[in-house]
């Protein structure tokens, strides 16, 4: 290890939490943060993995490809070793390339989306700060929306108008207190509800949803997984077929206004399009009736309880929860318009404790303290280049150039990518087919990835420059979704020659001629210093906090003014929907959307509507990929991050991620506990260590995101240590948003093929010559 600071425990904050760190002699030593009722323990133990030397990128390297041959397009990328280089070379490499490229083919060439989550801190935070590089440098093509939502933000703001039902939801302490029955679609799962993008002071999302079950609340899980809610909740679980959501809430829709049970007041008053909608539930439209029976013929859910469920929701209190994760697959813009609209019918939206949430669970911030006032934020600047991209649709576009795509009612062309610029994201993590991701990336000219570790993505960019960790940069952090400014002082030195984002882009701003644009004459110190009394000068009279930056930092944290904590989604509009409009066409919910019907998108029509994706077309159980397989999001760390860690390597079967299946299912198939599986499907193929589990619904299995991508030996698996992304398919949602599908596919599993080829995700493809 090099040079450390041995000192007292301080605080940092993480997308999983406050917690408390220093540098002992026996390594970091991390503690939750007391204050925190439910900290994220398992993902507190990966954070010492930060620190590992074995799997950082120390110092900037070049892949030799690159070295020797120079830019272009290149099949090599990703099988490459690495050469070490000074920084002043890997600078001016990487400076000459966006010069070049931009000077030749100009700023929409340079592709800086550079989705993903990076680290918890305002200042350091990558994609901020890779975006104000680019945008000094006259701009880029960008991405629009988010792997997380891609489905949900843009329908929402055609159907209700805004994401309210996702950022502003009923407030968590309002349903402990009034819901009677939670039905939950896709669960509640504790282990999401660890996480908060920006990070999250307490963690309080499970504990309310016991205190509503200690007062008498009833909550029906709907999901593949019974484990999406917790145990002491004691949920009855349905088990619809993946994928199949849709289907069942238009049977409970039918059945609650056949039975006389819906708000007629309500769908006439607040609503738009319910009678159109009607027409196709009732079979008018083309002689198809969605009732109950037609509902349990499609998602397997006895027709008997989905009637009974319809009358249960009807005599209660009852907050319909969807998570993201239904909206993450092919049509998933379908099960979330169903939801809001069987919210409708029940005509509770409005009410304390009833309705309709998004995402509760999907992480801690949903339903929490929400922060609607400013906080301290980096500027990005301007970007004068207009094209961009939804954002999963990264492959298409580089395998595309100049292709034609719809998009939210436009058509749009694929610009003409030349340079790759990342920072803060792994999308050899979070995209679809990554076999097919490996050859769009060997058609750009040049690759550019600020990274940590080694990652997937740092072995398939051309020059790697090493970025520092959270723990060794001064931050201060903070999220809408949480109440409190943390100060984040350093834990430790840099390990290597890591530098800040910051650091790196102010560096190649210099070397551009750009670095005074870029940095505002300020260091890193006098940075955070701006941000917090800039945040300070935009705060109402009356919310300021009394300290200066000097006095926040001594005291470490601080509350931030301004928080709601008790909300009722849409009350001002259930009382008064003249004087309080959505911000939608009609001013109200819109059931049927004129806009959106008059797209003529045959994927995404103009009300909630049961379309089967393409994984359906084999009946569960039959054809070469019988099973389901769920690829959610993993409970032992944050998406890729930190998957060399304790945490997540703690839960690895014979070195492999594991996947879950029905005890059933593995026995048919001859397949044991703790054995090597290969999961196959139409596109790749994974190894994977087998957990057999009753927390499984039979036909299903569950292989969490986020080990890293070994593709070490394609002859026996496109990757052998356990990324679903080598099996899942690359196709948007729809033509309306375009968002990512990669949650459902279908697979086959069996016993993989011996001699089982070696993990190599962890080790640095660095020639030891
Ligand atoms: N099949 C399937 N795929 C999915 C999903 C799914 O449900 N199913 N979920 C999707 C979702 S919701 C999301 S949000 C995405 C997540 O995808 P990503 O956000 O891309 O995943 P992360 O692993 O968080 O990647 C962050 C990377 O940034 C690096 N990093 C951290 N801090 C810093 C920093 O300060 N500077 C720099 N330069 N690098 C840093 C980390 O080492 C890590 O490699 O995945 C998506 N992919
Ligand atoms: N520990 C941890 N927490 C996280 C993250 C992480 O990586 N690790 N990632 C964070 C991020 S970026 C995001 S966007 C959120 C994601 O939040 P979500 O999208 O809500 O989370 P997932 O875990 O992908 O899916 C939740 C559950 O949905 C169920 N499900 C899947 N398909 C279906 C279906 O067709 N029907 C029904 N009814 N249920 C289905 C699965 O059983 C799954 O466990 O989580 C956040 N929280
Ligand atoms: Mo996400």
């Amino acid at each position: 290890m090099t040079a450390r600071l041995v000192k007292a425990h301080s605080s940092h904050l993480s997308h999983w939490g406050i917690f408390d760190a220093a540098e002992t002699a026996a390594g970091l030593d991390v503690r939750p943060d007391p204050g925190d009722p439910d900290p994220a323990h398992t993902l507190l133990r990966n954070v010492p993995a930060m620190l590992d030397e074995r799997v950082r990128v120390l110092v900037p390297h070049v892949r030799r490809g690159f070295l020797e041959r120079g830019a272009g397009p290149d099949e090599r990328r990703g099988y490459d070793d690495y050469v070490p280089v000074a920084w002043e070379r890997a600078l001016s490499l990487a400076a000459g390339e966006l010069e070049r490229c931009r000077s030749t083919y100009g700023n929409a060439s340079i592709f800086g989306g550079s989705y993903g989550w990076g680290s918890a801190g305002r200042f350091h935070h990558a994609q901020s700060q890779v975006h104000r590089f680019l945008n000094v440098l006259g701009g880029y093509t960008r991405s629009v929306e988010t792997y997380s939502l891609g489905a949900a933000r843009p329908l929402l703001r055609r159907i209700v108008g805004s994401d309210d039902p996702i950022m502003r939801p009923t407030s968590l302490p309002v349903l402990a207190e009034h819901t009677g029955l939670f039905v939950c679609f896709g669960g509640i799962p504790a282990k999401n509800a660890q996480v908060n993008d920006g990070g999250v002071a307490r963690h309080t999302t499970i504990g309310h949803l016991r205190r509503a079950r200690e007062r008498g609340a009833r909550f029906v899980l709907v999901s593949p997984l019974r484990d999406d809610l917790v145990d002491d909740l004691d949920a009855e679980w349905i088990v619809p077929i993946p994928g199949t959501d849709t289907a069942l809430m238009l049977g409970l829709a039918h059945t609650l206004v056949r039975r006389g049970l819906h708000d007629a007041e309500f769908l006439r008053t607040h609503c738009v399009g319910f009678d159109e909608w009607w027409a196709y539930l009732d079979g008018r439209t083309d002689g198809v009736v969605r009732d109950a029976a037609w509902a349990s013929g499609i998602c397997g859910v006895a027709e008997e309880r989905i009637a009974a469920l319809a009358q249960e929701m009807a005599a209660h209190r009852t907050m319909i929860t969807l998570s993201w994760s239904l909206q993450r697959a092919r049509y998933g813009e379908q099960p979330l318009w169903a939801g809001i609209a069987l919210a409708c019918v029940l005509g509770q939206i409005g009410l304390p404790g009833g309705g309709v949430g998004h995402g509760y669970g999907s992480m801690a911030g949903i339903g929490g303290p929400r922060v609607d006032g400013p906080l301290p934020t980096l500027r990005q600047g301007q970007n004068a280049v207009r094209d961009f991209i939804p954002v999963a649709r990264i492959a298409d576009m580089l395998l595309h150039p100049g292709a034609g795509f719809d998009f939210d009612g436009a058509r749009l062309r694929y610009p003409d990518i030349r340079l790759v610029y990342w920072a803060g994201g792994n999308p050899f993590h979070h995209h679809q087919d990554l076999a097919r991701l490996r050859r769009a990336f060997s058609r750009p000219e040049t690759v550019i990835v600020h990274e940590q570790f080694w990652t997937a993505t740092a072995r398939h960019a051309d020059i790697v420059l090493p970025a520092s960790t959270t723990l060794e940069r001064d931050d201060i952090g903070c999220a809408r979704g949480s109440d409190a400014l943390v100060a984040m002082p350093r834990v430790t030195e840099s390990r290597g020659e890591a530098r800040s984002d910051f650091a790196i882009f102010r560096a190649l701003a210099d070397e551009l001629g750009v670095g005074k644009e870029f940095d505002e004459g300020r260091d890193e110190r006098e940075w955070l210093e701006h941000l917090y009394e800039s945040w300070r000068d935009a705060l109402p009279d009356g919310d300021d906090p009394g300290l200066d930056f000097a006095g926040f930092w001594a005291k470490g944290r601080i509350e931030v003014p301004g928080v709601t904590r008790h909300r009722v989604l849409y009350a001002d509009f259930r009382a008064g929907p003249a004087a309080h409009p959505l911000p939608t066409p009609s001013g109200r919910i819109e059931i049927s959307s004129s806009t959106i019907a008059s797209f003529g998108y045959d994927d995404c029509p103009g009300h909630p509507t049961w379309l089967a994706p393409e994984f359906l077309a084999d009946p569960p159980g039959t054809g070469p990929y019988p099973l389901f397989l769920v690829a959610n999001n993993p409970a032992t760390r944050l998406h890729s991050q930190l998957d060399h860690g304790a945490g997540s390597a703690g839960a690895k079967v014979a070195g492999r991620e594991p996947v879950r299946m029905h005890p059933g299912d593995a026995a048919a198939r001859g397949l044991v506990a703790g054995e090597v599986v290969l999961v196959e499907s139409r596109v790749g193929s994974v190894l994977a260590g087998l957990v057999p589990s009753t927390d499984v619904a039979p036909g299903v299995v569950q292989l969490s995101t986020g080990a890293w991508f070994d593709p070490s030996a394609p002859d026996v698996a496109t990757c052998v240590h356990g990324n679903p992304n080598a099996v899942t398919t690359d196709i948007g949602t729809s033509r309306l948003a375009q968002g990512c599908t990669g949650q459902l596919s279908r697979v086959e599993v069996r016993a993989a093929p011996a001699p089982l080829p070696p993990v190599r995700a962890h080790e640095p493809p660095v020639d030891p010559e």
